[in-house]
């Protein structure tokens, strides 16, 4: 007999892949404000438009997070047909393991992200990037171009254009090693509309190598002027990029988070993870929208909120 009603269907961007067992995610807790912006570190990433906060991850997080890493890089050359010497880019992590769900309210750097964009915020992008060495003769997913980021909006986007999403690159591999792929950028380039001429001049002293210890990051502005650097070592470069966006902005890598995961993060991780309430609440934000709002009240007060640039009340 035909069901009257069919069973919801998990859309494919929402499945899960892992058990999640008797596991939750999520907590704010000391260690997160421990660990909010400072003056300096403020000034520093609107001068230069990026931040780096040397020992993120511990040497523990680091291998928990290689491990992880290497095997969802191993399915996906699985799946693709991918030889060890093709590059691999992987978005939306956070579905393949409860690592990288770890990583989305990280102690050590979350907090920083509140303090640049505020609480109406939201995870939009979980990447992996695996960069064998060039002289493997590997398929290279795009060759380093400079570039800043979020698709459309870049082009779209009345001038000058606005902040809107910043991303934390955690660091896997040590790209300290001359020519080991470390992410090259263009410090102050975040208020430009095009990267410098001299940009792709080797001469030139205006791009930084963002050269890190494995369990480094680096927070960046989307506008900044950034490409990957070229991988020459015999090393190969691993690194993941969780991008944060306002609410108001669709997620890149994900439509919906899987409805089992939610059921199982705390309230702000819910939020982080595209969670909302209330209909209007993407773009007007009631209180159950945004727990991290209150949360941030109840432990820094009202006063220590993230100022938006406008004081014009809403309708
Ligand atoms: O892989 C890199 O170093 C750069 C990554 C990147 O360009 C990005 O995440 O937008």
């Amino acid at each position: 007999m035909a069901r009257l009603v069919e069973p919801p269907v998990e859309p494919a961007e929402a499945t899960l892949h892992f058990r999640l067992g008797g596991r939750r995610f999520g907590g704010l807790g000391d260690d997160h404000l421990a660990a909010v912006l400072t003056a300096e570190e403020r000034a520093a990433f609107e001068r230069d438009g990026f931040l780096t906060i040397p020992g993120a991850l511990d040497s523990r997080d680091v291998e928990r997070l290689t491990e992880a890493a290497d095997r969802l890089v191993a399915d996906e050359r699985a799946r693709h047909g991918l030889r060890p010497a093709d590059m691999v880019s992987r978005f939306s992590v956070i579905r393949f393991d409860p690592a990288f769900v770890e990583l989305v309210d990280w102690a050590r750097t979350f907090p920083k992200v509140w303090d640049i964009l505020g609480w109406n915020i939201q995870l939009y992008i979980s990447h992996l990037v695996e960069y064998p060495p060039e002289t493997w003769g590997g398929a290279q997913c795009r060759r380093p171009v400079w570039h800043q980021d979020s698709g459309r909006p870049v082009l779209e986007l009345e001038r000058p254009a606005p902040r809107l999403s910043v991303k934390v690159a955690y660091w896997l591999t040590d790209t300290r090693i001359p020519d080991a792929g470390a992410m090259e950028a263009v410090p102050g380039s975040h208020h430009l509309d095009a990267p410098p001429a001299e940009a792709n001049d080797p001469g030139w002293d205006g791009v930084t190598r963002l050269c890190a210890a494995p369990g480094d990051a680096t927070i960046f502005d989307r506008r900044l002027w950034h490409r990957h650097g070229r991988n020459l070592s015999d090393t190969v470069r691993k690194a993941l990029f969780f991008g944060y966006s306002f609410r108001w902005l669709r997620p890149l890598d994900y439509t919906h988070a899987p409805p089992r995961l939610l059921a199982r993060c705390d309230p702000v991780l819910r939020q982080l993870l595209g969670d909302g309430r209330t209909e209007v609440g993407w773009y007007q934000p009631q209180p159950a929208d945004v727990p991290l709002r209150e949360w941030l009240v109840e432990h820094r007060g009202e006063a220590a909120l993230w100022k938006p640039p406008s004081t014009q009340p809403l309708q």
